[in-house]
């Protein structure tokens, strides 16, 4: 998962922006008394993690190139790397993968995945950070959603299965009855955003470099600069990829997978991070089939062993098929959404109206 790799802290940019670069550099001095030291950048979150005596550091260098390693240390000390880390021993235990005849398996450690040079341990521990400061963020763009009564949907599917273009024909559905924004995702080009803002609704890029997902801080970002309407259904679109976006909650009600048929069926089996993670599967560029093998039933039964509360709606963003059902379910949870942030401005003023009384009584 790519928590454990380090594209987590991409160089990510807002409408062309750079967001939260942050530099250093790291003086070491090895037990051995060999020293170095060299600078390197981190943009955003980033993470190190030490145990006892030992340690993996896993960062970008100022050439954009990735290294993590692993070494030990005793007693008091400094830290030394060098040019791509010559001369730093890479002490982390080598992980063996699970072994059959003709299989590797790196998944079935404790992490869930591997990476060259650090433990497992020291795996999971980076992913509990990582995961661990996105769902404070998330949090907080959660409850900024209930506030403002707005439906947030996280779009996510492998790249070219249709979120655009689905968006688009979207928007001009629901014209006379939401307002509609839109957060783009991609690792490069505002030629998304560029596509929604010519439908005139508003849209807002992020572009995450070498990153391969959203994460809930930086739609937090997004949000201070869209600003989306009360009572408005926003819509993130993440950066085209069936992995990496599944683990990063970014505060959404719900993600909407895509799956397209030109995929094959087995997609949900093969990626079920993505599947289980989402509660509407949108199968779409349905006008196809005919030209096809893909087999509907069986793709859908895929999904559903993965996911038994999957919500499946056919769809083709060219001719408008499905659009009827798509546009209920959204009808029903921008209500749902409306009613939420309804109740809560109803509790505040039965709140400041009791206040009101209590002072009223102590005046008298
Ligand atoms: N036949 C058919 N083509 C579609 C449909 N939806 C999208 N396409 C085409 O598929 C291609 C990719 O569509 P996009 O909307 O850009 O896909 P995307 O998921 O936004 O792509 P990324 O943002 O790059 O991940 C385009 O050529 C679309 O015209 C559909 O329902 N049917
Ligand atoms: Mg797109």
């Amino acid at each position: 998962m790519c928590t454990t790799c380090g594209c987590a802290s991409g160089e990510v940019r807002l409408e062309g922006a750079a967001l939260d670069a942050e530099g250093h550099a790291h003086p070491h001095t090895h037990a051995d008394g060999t020293a170095h030291s060299h600078a390197h950048t981190h943009h955003g979150e980033h993470a190190h993690t030490h145990g006892e005596a030992a340690h993996a550091h896993w960062h970008q260098h100022a050439d954009g190139t990735w290294h993590a390693h692993g070494h030990d240390h005793v007693g008091d000390h400094q830290h030394a790397h060098g040019e791509a880390a010559a001369g730093a021993a890479v002490a982390a235990k080598a992980y063996r993968p699970a072994a059959g005849q003709d299989h590797l398996h790196y998944g079935q450690g404790a992490a869930g995945a591997h990476a060259p040079g650090l433990t497992q341990a020291q795996m999971v521990r980076i992913e509990q950070d990582i995961l661990g400061k996105n769902k404070g963020y998330a949090e907080q763009n959660r409850r900024w959603f209930a506030d403002h009564g707005v439906f947030a949907l996280n779009l996510v599917s492998s790249p070219g299965s249709g979120k655009t273009t689905l968006l688009v024909r979207t928007i001009e559905a629901l014209a006379a009855q939401a307002e509609v924004a839109v957060v783009e995702g991609d690792q490069q080009t505002s030629q998304d955003a560029e596509r929604i803002r010519a439908t005139g609704a508003r849209a807002l890029q992020i572009n995450t470099g070498k990153g391969c997902h959203l994460d809930a801080h930086m739609v937090g970002h997004a949000l201070e600069r869209l600003r989306p309407a009360d009572d408005s259904l926003l819509m993130i679109e993440n950066v085209g990829n069936l992995v990496c976006p599944a683990a990063f909650d970014l505060g959404e009600a719900h993600k909407v997978v895509i799956l397209s048929v030109t995929e094959g069926e087995d997609k949900p089996l093969k990626y079920p991070d993505m599947f289980a993670a989402a509660d509407l599967m949108l199968l779409n560029k349905c006008d196809l089939l005919p030209y096809l093998s893909f087999d509907v039933a069986r793709a859908v039964e895929h999904a559903r062993r993965i996911n038994p509360r999957l919500t499946v709606i056919r769809t083709s963003a060219t001719t408008g098929e499905g659009f009827g059902e798509w546009l209920e379910w959204l009808q029903a949870g921008l209500a749902r959404a409306r009613a939420g942030r309804a109740e809560t401005v109803e509790a505040l003023r039965a709140r400041v109206a009791a206040l009101e009384a209590q002072l009223a009584s102590r005046r008298e």
